[in-house]
């Protein structure tokens, strides 16, 4: 499958063209991973996205944020025998592959995007939009929702 990097609005246009569509990012989340994961979950259910988060590890310590319950973590994976399809998997920041653990094995998309900020990516997705020069995904979240003209809620500029 050919690799592509994209500008940040056509970034936001791959994740429009997706219906259902699965959000992941790397193992060991830190704050950065679980804010942009709900952040981003929270824009696109509003845009009549469905959306699942899929995270290969246990989260801690972002009980405080709502809706972290919500995501399938290291326990739900294990259910999962068959990949589950969905249109686009969009991977956050995350630089390889090999990071998003399992989740890898557990879903089979049509499409491919990674959205991140790490030097060390060399755009191992189908689509990716990598902006080293961003602090953090959340940043580069924040400018998605400019660029799209999407709104942005309170509880999702908390996430961010
Ligand atoms: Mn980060």
């Amino acid at each position: 499958m050919g690799k592509q990097m994209l500008e940040l609005k056509e970034a936001g246009k791959k994740l429009l063209e997706g219906q259902n569509i699965a959000l992941t990012v790397h193992v060991s989340p830190d704050g950065d991973a679980i804010g942009s994961v709900l952040g981003l979950a929270r824009i696109l259910t509003g845009l009549g996205k469905n959306v699942t988060i899929f995270v290969d590890d246990i989260i801690k310590g972002f009980n405080f944020l709502p809706d972290v319950d919500k995501i399938k973590t290291e326990t739900n994976l294990e259910g999962i025998k068959e990949p589950l399809r969905f249109d686009l998997l969009c991977v956050l920041d995350c630089s390889t592959l090999e990071r998003i653990g399992r989740v890898a094995d557990c879903i089979k998309a049509d499409h491919v995007l990674n959205i991140d900020h790490h030097a060390s990516n060399e755009g191992f997705a189908e689509f990716s939009y990598i902006d080293e020069n961003a602090a953090a995904t959340a940043e580069i979240l924040c400018e998605l929702v400019e660029t799209m003209q999407w709104e942005l809620d309170a509880l999702t500029a908390t996430y961010l």
